[in-house]
C-alpha cells in the first residue's frame, strides 16, 4: 500500500466528527449554531483549544501580524517551500458550526493522519485558520489571508474599527494574551494550497455528489452607503421641512433593487445591516449606513452594476446628501488546473461521486490563489443552508472531503 492509501486510510471519522462537537460548543447558540465572531472571546478560546490539540501531537503552533494561526508538521527537508490548508474559525453571529471549522478541523485531521501512518512528505504542511473570513464584525472579511498575500496592508487593517468602535489591533491584542502563540518566521513562500469547506449551496445535494471539485470563485464587491439628512421632532416638523435620511435610504435602497434584479439570476446584492441614528422613535433620522454585499462571475457585470447602484444614490439623496464607498473588490478567481486536476483525481481514485463546479461563496482561497497553486473541495451541506444556525453536515461526507484533501496534500507536499 503506497503512503496516500496509507494516509488517507488513516483519516478517523468519529475523531473529526468530535473535534466540530468540541469546537461548537464555543460560541455555541441555541439553536445548535455558533456565534464566535473574529477575535471575540468565543474565537480566541477555539484557537486555545486547537493549540492544545496541536501540541498534544507534537505540531509546532505560530502566529503572524494579523494573528493567523498555523500549526506545523515537518516534512523532511526543512528548507521546501510548505503545503498550507485551512480556513477560518470566525463565524456569522447566526452561524453554522461547519462555515470554516470544518476547512481548518480538515486540514488538522490531515496532520493527524499522516501523523499516524507514519507518512513522511518533503515539505513541511500546515494547517491554518485565517482571522476574520467573515468580515461581520470587522470590514472587510477574509482580511487574515488577504493581508498574509499582500493584498491588503496590515497597518491599515490594524486599524479597522467594528460596529462598536473597537479597534481591531486591540480586539487582537486581547485574542493574543488568552491564546498565545510564538511567531511565525516571516515571509509568505507557499509551494500550494488546499481548502475544504461545505458548499453552502444546493447543487451538491441536488445532484447527488460527494465531492465538488471548485474551479473558482465569482467576483465580490461590498460598498458602505452613508445617507446625511437632519435630526428633527417627528411631532412638529412637516414633511416638507425634513431630511429625512431613513426615507431617501429606503428610496435608494428599492431603486437597487430594482435595478439589480437580472433575467438569469445570477447578480447576487444583499443589504445586510442598516444603522439609522439615533434611533429615537419620535426623531426624523438625521444619519442612516446600509451596507452592500454584490457578486458575479465577470468583473464587466459588477462593473456596470456596480454604476448602477452609484446612479441609484445620486439620484434618490435629496433633499439629504449620500456617500457610497467601495470597501472591498477582488476579482474573481480561477484555481491552477494542476491543483483542480489533483482533486478531481483522488475524488476518483477514493471512487467518490464528483463535479466540477464554481464557488458562489468567498474564501480565504481566493487571496492565496495569487500566491501559489491552489484548489478546493467542496461536500455538501443539507438543503444548502448556510449562514443560518440550523447549518448541517454529515459525518461521512466530511470524512470522504477529508480524505481527497489528505490525497491532495501528500501529492502537493512531495512534487
Ligand atoms: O461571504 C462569504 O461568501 C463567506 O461565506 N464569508
Ligand atoms: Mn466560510
Ligand atoms: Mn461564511
Amino acid at each position: 500500500m503506497d503512503s496516500v492509501d496509507l494516509a488517507t486510510r488513516a483519516v478517523r471519522e468519529d475523531r473529526l466528527w468530535q473535534r466540530h462537537a468540541d469546537m461548537a460548543k464555543l460560541g455555541g447558540t441555541p439553536k445548535g449554531g455558533v456565534n464566535r465572531q473574529a477575535l471575540s472571546a468565543e474565537d480566541a478560546a477555539a484557537r486555545s483549544l486547537l493549540m492544545s490539540w496541536a501540541k498534544s501531537r507534537g505540531f509546532a503552533v505560530s502566529t503572524d501580524g494579523i494573528g493567523n494561526l498555523f500549526v506545523r508538521r515537518a516534512g523532511t527537508d526543512p528548507n521546501a517551500r510548505p503545503i498550507l490548508s485551512g480556513s477560518h474559525m470566525d463565524s456569522q453571529p447566526t452561524g453554522g458550526r461547519f462555515d470554516g471549522m470544518y476547512g481548518v478541523l480538515a486540514a488538522f485531521e490531515a496532520l493527524e493522519a499522516l501523523e499516524d501512518a507514519g507518512v513522511r512528505t518533503k515539505r513541511p504542511v500546515e494547517a491554518v485558520a485565517w482571522t476574520n473570513e467573515e468580515g461581520s464584525r470587522f470590514q472587510p472579511g477574509a482580511m487574515g489571508s488577504a493581508v498574509f498575500a499582500g493584498q491588503y496592508d496590515l497597518q491599515t487593517m490594524l486599524e479597522a474599527k467594528d460596529w462598536d468602535g473597537v479597534m481591531l489591533k486591540d480586539a487582537l491584542a486581547r485574542t493574543l494574551e488568552a491564546a498565545p502563540a510564538p511567531a511565525r518566521d516571516p515571509g509568505n513562500a507557499l509551494d500550494g494550497y488546499v481548502e475544504v469547506h461545505i458548499e453552502q449551496g444546493p447543487r451538491l445535494e441536488d445532484a447527488r455528489k460527494t465531492i465538488g471539485v471548485v474551479t473558482g470563485i465569482q467576483g465580490s464587491r461590498r460598498f458602505i452607503v452613508t445617507v446625511l439628512g437632519e435630526e428633527a421632532h417627528a411631532g412638529t416638523t412637516p414633511r416638507a421641512a425634513r431630511k429625512d435620511a431613513f426615507a431617501s435610504a429606503v428610496a435608494m435602497a428599492a431603486a437597487m433593487q430594482a435595478a439589480t434584479r437580472d433575467a438569469e439570476d445570477t447578480l447576487r446584492f444583499t443589504i445586510g445591516r442598516v444603522e439609522v441614528y439615533p434611533g429615537s422613535p419620535n426623531t426624523v433620522p438625521g444619519r442612516v449606513t446600509f451596507t452592500i454585499d454584490m457578486r458575479h462571475p465577470e468583473t464587466a457585470a459588477l462593473e456596470r452594476y456596480e454604476a448602477t447602484l452609484r446612479d441609484a444614490v445620486a439620484r434618490h439623496a435629496a433633499p439629504c446628501a449620500a456617500t457610497i464607498e467601495r470597501v472591498t473588490d477582488v476579482a474573481p478567481t480561477v484555481f491552477h488546473k494542476d491543483v483542480v486536476d489533483m482533486v478531481r483525481d483522488a475524488a476518483r481514485r477514493l471512487e467518490l461521486s464528483n463535479m466540477d463546479m464554481p464557488s458562489g461563496a468567498g474564501h480565504d482561497a481566493m487571496h492565496i490563489a495569487r500566491l501559489c497553486p491552489t484548489g478546493m473541495v467542496f461536500v455538501p451541506c443539507e438543503r444548502g443552508i448556510s449562514h443560518n444556525e440550523i447549518e448541517n453536515a454529515t459525518p461521512q461526507d466530511l470524512a470522504a472531503g477529508t480524505r481527497v484533501l489528505v490525497e491532495t496534500l501528500v501529492r502537493l507536499a512531495n512534487r
